[in-house]
């Protein structure tokens, strides 16, 4: 084994277990709060910073990032939308969110330029970011010291930690540091998945479309007025390789199909992904010294949007607690911290199943079941309370 000198201190107050949206927003916050911590991201910089994921901020994330000093090009190029359009058997209708949520909107701003904004502020004057790190394991999760056991630059190294908070997704390494059977997972999965792409086409609709159509569901939105990013409900499994541009389109323009002369304008495919779609959440959220934020404790289907931002609310939880903890030497907030996210994740859990099942066509469907989609979409359109219900969800509800 060669021996180099660590790439990172030998301890830290906070380790963060992966550089995604969780660990970069709550290494952000600590920095900013003076709390030392260190952030280990298994993969380079160019990979982390280009991986298509989410599009849409709710305003607590984007009350975090300003906050936090790292909103200053989402204010120049996001593009702020009031609301959205539901679309089903040849009918639209728009969702305004402003009206329904007294003046909650939401942003688009792609998490790949989220991430890219958090990375270039940790290192210009961050805490520690060290990229190709993989995190072998989390060990004292009991203890008063958990170590964070990490590979770089050809050799094995050690981070002691007060604390470790496991950001590294729904295949990380941070669960398993919580002895077998003191933690328990929710899941569910769909029997579908989505195909995304991204195209150079300027969006066909001001703001997104949600399309529910008896070939299955489609949704139109955007990365700016020139890149339109799309999706269509596909089986699982579901080989990209399979589908020409020409399919692609045809099968959006059949399940965008409304009434009146709307077109979907076509353009060069970018990119093409398939997405599984799963439900997720485990408890508890923190054991010990080790606590779980993001797709490491939980994951939704992506139709309400919810991913990043329930991502971007622990974060703020979690930077609240070890802020009270600094300033008090209290861990009321860290005690609390599970219970307090877990409130809002089963929140987003529950609409993002609600818009997953409403909107989509299952593969054993039957007629009946899409009568029952028809009368709950026909209810938001006729009564207000129902919108506003939609609207509250999907806008964000107050974080902690
Ligand atoms: P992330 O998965 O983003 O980040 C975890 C990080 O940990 C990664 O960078 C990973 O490399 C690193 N890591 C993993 N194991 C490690 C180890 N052992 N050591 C060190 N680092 C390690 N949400 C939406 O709202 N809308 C969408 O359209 C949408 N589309 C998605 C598409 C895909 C393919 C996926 C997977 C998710 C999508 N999501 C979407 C959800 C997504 O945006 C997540 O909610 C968001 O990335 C959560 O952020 P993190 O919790 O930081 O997890
Ligand atoms: C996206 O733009 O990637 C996006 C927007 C809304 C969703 C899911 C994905 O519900």
């Amino acid at each position: 084994m060669t021996t180099t000198a660590p790439p990172l201190p030998a301890r830290t107050t906070v380790g963060i277990v992966g550089g995604g949206p969780a660990g970069l927003l709550l290494a952000r916050l600590l920095h900013r709060a003076g709390i030392d911590c260190a952030v280990l991201e298994a993969r380079d910089r160019a990979y982390v910073e280009q991986r298509q994921r989410a599009g849409i901020l709710e305003q607590g994330t984007v009350d975090a990032l300003r906050s936090s000093g790292a909103a200053e090009r989402l204010d120049r190029e996001g593009l702020v939308h009031d609301g959205i359009e539901l679309r089903w058997d040849r009918r639209a209708h728009r969702i305004d969110f402003p009206s329904l949520t007294g003046g909650r909107r939401v942003w688009v701003y792609a998490q790949t330029e989220v991430v890219k904004d958090l990375v270039a502020l940790q290192l210009r004057d961050g805490a520690p970011l060290l990229f190709d790190a993989p995190v072998s394991a989390v060990s004292g999760a009991g203890t008063d010291r958990p170590v964070v056991h990490y590979a770089h630059g050809g050799a094995e190294h050690t981070l002691a930690c007060d604390y470790v908070v496991g950001c590294d997704g729904y295949h990380g390494v941070t669960r398993k540091a919580v002895p077998e059977g003191e933690l328990r997972t929710f899941e569910r999965v769909y029997p579908y998945s989505w195909f995304g792409i991204l195209a150079d086409v300027p969006p066909s609709s001001d703001e997104l479309v949600y399309a529910h159509s008896p070939r299955g569901f489609a949704l139109l939105s955007m990365r700016s007025p020139r890149v339109s990013r799309l999706y269509l409900q596909v089986p699982g499994g579901t080989d990209p390789a399979d589908w020409s541009d020409e399919r692609i389109w045809d099968e959006l323009d059949a399940r965008f199909a409304v009434d009146g002369d709307w077109r979907l304008a076509r353009g060069p495919i970018t990119q093409k992904s398939v997405l599984p779609m799963r439900s997720s959440v485990t408890e508890p959220m923190r054991w010990g010294r080790v606590l779980l934020a993001g797709d490491a404790a939980h994951i939704v289907p992506p139709t309400g949007a919810k991913g990043l931002n329930l991502a971007a609310g622990d974060a703020v939880v979690l930077a609240r607690a070890f802020e009270e903890l600094a300033r008090t030497g209290s861990t009321a907030g860290l005690d609390a911290y599970s219970d307090t996210c877990l409130r809002r994740v089963w929140r987003a859990e529950h609409f993002s199943w609600f818009m997953t099942t409403t909107l989509h066509t299952a593969p054993d469907q039957s007629a009946f079941d899409t009568r029952l989609q028809f009368s709950q979409l026909d209810r938001i359109a006729a009564s207000p309370h129902a919108a506003a219900e939609l609207a509250l969800n999907y806008a964000g509800l107050p974080v902690g």
